[in-house]
């Protein structure tokens, strides 16, 4: 595990290596995921808004790009215990692709929904932080398929099974839903910086 994970700096885990308690910092960028990379065609790619808003939207990659693109520097902690600190991630920030609907005033949470049995939910607070969106790159290159290709959501202030990948969608909810992992033992919120990790 550890030659996959990569070179650990000396002094993790701890804040003192600028990461969150309980985690080790990496240089490298593992590939977690759970199964294969979900069987999903290109062709038909298509991103669905629906849910508690006005109208049902879907978009086609193009229009998706479209809406702009923007760049953000973040950490990304894994719940597995790996950080890695320097990310550079261009994509459309989740509260740009929020201006395609009109959100109804019921609408707490969302659920994010991937090509394949993922998804995740979250509180549209922390969805619609200036740090949130989905990334068509990262460093400079764009996302391979198992890094979530041609789409993923990045959601720095929460563990990387947050940071969806192959995304499709995104469903307004008035109440919390579990999503994947979520309903499966994972924290709801899972904030890296409280060790939101499992709930026992
Ligand atoms: N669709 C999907 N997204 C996913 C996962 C997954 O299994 N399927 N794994 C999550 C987990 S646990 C982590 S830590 C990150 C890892 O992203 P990476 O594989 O690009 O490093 O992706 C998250 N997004
Ligand atoms: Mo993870």
């Amino acid at each position: 595990l550890l030659n996959k994970i990569g070179k650990i700096t000396p002094g993790a885990p701890g804040p003192e290596a600028g990461a969150p308690p309980g985690q080790f910092v990496t240089e490298k960028f593992p590939v977690l995921t759970e199964g294969s990379i979900p069987d999903f065609n290109i062709k038909d790619w298509a991103f669905t808004i629906n849910g508690l808003v006005d109208k049902q939207v879907v978009v086609d990659y193009e229009t998706f790009i479209s809406i702009g693109i923007k760049t953000v520097q973040s950490e990304f902690h894994c719940v597995t215990q790996w950080s890695k600190l320097q990310n550079i991630w261009e994509g459309v920030l989740f509260k740009d692709v929020m201006k395609l609907v009109s959100i109804a005033s019921n609408a707490k949470y969302a659920m994010v929904h991937c090509f394949g049995d993922y998804s995740i939910n979250l509180s549209l607070d922390v969805l619609m932080d200036d740090d949130v969106l989905f990334a068509v790159k990262h460093d400079g290159e764009y996302i391979t398929l198992e890094h979530g290709a041609p789409l993923r959501l990045v959601v720095p202030k929460r563990y990387g099974w947050k940071s969806a990948k192959w995304v499709n969608g995104i469903e307004l909810m008035d109440e919390n839903r579990p999503g994947f992992w979520e309903s499966r033992g994972y924290h709801m919120e899972g904030d890296p910086w409280k060790e939101e990790r499992f709930v026992i």
